[in-house]
């Protein structure tokens, strides 16, 4: 089945508004055409550098401009990133991503960050980085180190982005993008859904994601997770229906990706995150922390999967799914 990149905002809305059955049941179809529907991805996050980052993204506890009690730290020294992407490859995780909060990543940091990647990617796990902006010239230098993907989210419409953020526009984000999939990097790229955007800024900004020369390889969804002292610390929470719409949107939109059921499952119950997978989601961060607040323990989640008859991608599958990638990419081309 081809892919799609003529998708337009009105047809995206038009999914969203589809009864949820028939969503979730379309939804379900296109992952069984493209996904081994009874595998779910496991990715551990580290945040190897927290806290202290200039931007003013409304929804981060690591801006420095709000009160949140995350102190600024260091970068982490290689030993303690490679002990903790020992423990997540020992528990079943198959991808080890590493997120600083920057801006754009300082070229001495980015040094000791690509040594990082090589040491991780020896342990035989994929490798995702998440940094910030990027020159053309950094994409190629992570490229070179091993770095599998780079995330680097939207996490909303090109509408409502200024709601949100001051500090940098949309179009700094596409750039980034740009410059990853130049470099060859596969492109980890989604949002977060509960921050007081429309049903069409969801699909506005699926559309975009679905729209870029090649579609993202990695769709995160993310639910707010409201950290006190951010300008999103309190609200209302968004409709666990319409957190699921969105994820099958996506997998509608984009049916090669893996869409990431991500932040905020701490929030959910295990009976959202079944319809999530049903969805179409086939991926999660699994590990008891996110970047800096919580996600369920791996206990819970490994009683989640078998309750569900779901497996964790194994190893020998993470490097075929790399590899059928790699080469519809270049069939694409
Ligand atoms: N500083 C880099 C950047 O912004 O691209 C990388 C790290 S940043 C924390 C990565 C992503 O985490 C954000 O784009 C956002 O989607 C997600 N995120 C941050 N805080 C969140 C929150 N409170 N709830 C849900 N997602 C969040
Ligand atoms: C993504 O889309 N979500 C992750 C990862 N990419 C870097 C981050 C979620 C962060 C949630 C808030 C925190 O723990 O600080
Ligand atoms: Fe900084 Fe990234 Fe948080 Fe924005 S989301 S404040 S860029 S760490």
């Amino acid at each position: 089945m081809a892919i799609r990149h003529d998708w337009t905002a009105d047809e995206a809305e038009a999914l969203f508004k589809l009864p949820f059955l028939e969503l979730l049941h379309r939804a379900q179809s296109v992952h069984r055409q493209h996904h081994d529907a009874g595998t779910v991805q496991l990715s551990t996050l580290l945040s190897i550098k927290t806290g202290g980052c200039p931007e003013d993204c409304s929804y981060c506890p690591q801006s420095i401009r709000y009160n949140t009690g995350v102190d600024n730290e260091e970068l982490l020294p290689l030993e303690q990133v490679l002990e903790h992407a020992r423990a997540a490859k020992a528990a079943g995780a198959t991808r080890f991503c590493m997120g600083a909060a920057y801006r754009s990543p300082k070229q001495r940091d980015l040094e000791k960050i690509n040594a990082m990647i090589g040491a991780v990617r020896e342990l035989g796990m994929e490798t995702c980085a998440t940094l910030g902006m990027l020159t053309p010239d950094q994409a190629q230098e992570l490229k070179a180190a091993g770095l599998d993907f780079y995330n680097h989210n939207l996490d909303t419409s090109a509408e409502f982005y200024d709601q949100i953020i001051s500090t940098r526009g949309y179009q700094a984000r596409l750039d980034t993008l740009q410059a990853v999939q130049d470099a060859g990097l596969n492109v980890c790229c989604g949002g977060i859904v509960g921050m007081g955007e429309s049903v069409r800024d969801r699909a506005s900004m699926l559309v975009t994601l679905a729209n870029l020369p090649q579609q993202p390889h990695s769709v995160p969804i993310n639910q707010l997770v409201r950290v006190p002292g951010t300008p999103l610390g309190e609200g209302p929470g968004v409709d666990p229906f319409d957190f699921v719409r969105t994820i099958a949107v996506a997998r509608i939109m984009m049916p090669r990706a893996q869409v990431r059921l991500s932040a905020g499952r701490s929030a959910m119950s295990d009976e959202l995150q079944a319809l999530a997978f049903m969805a179409g989601a086939n991926s999660i961060f699994y590990g008891e922390k996110l970047l800096t607040t919580g996600n369920p323990d791996v206990t819970r989640d490994q009683q989640l999967l078998q309750r569900l008859g779901l497996r964790a991608e194994a190893p020998a599958q993470t490097a075929q799914r790399l590899q059928a990638s790699a080469q519809f990419d270049a069939a694409q081309a």
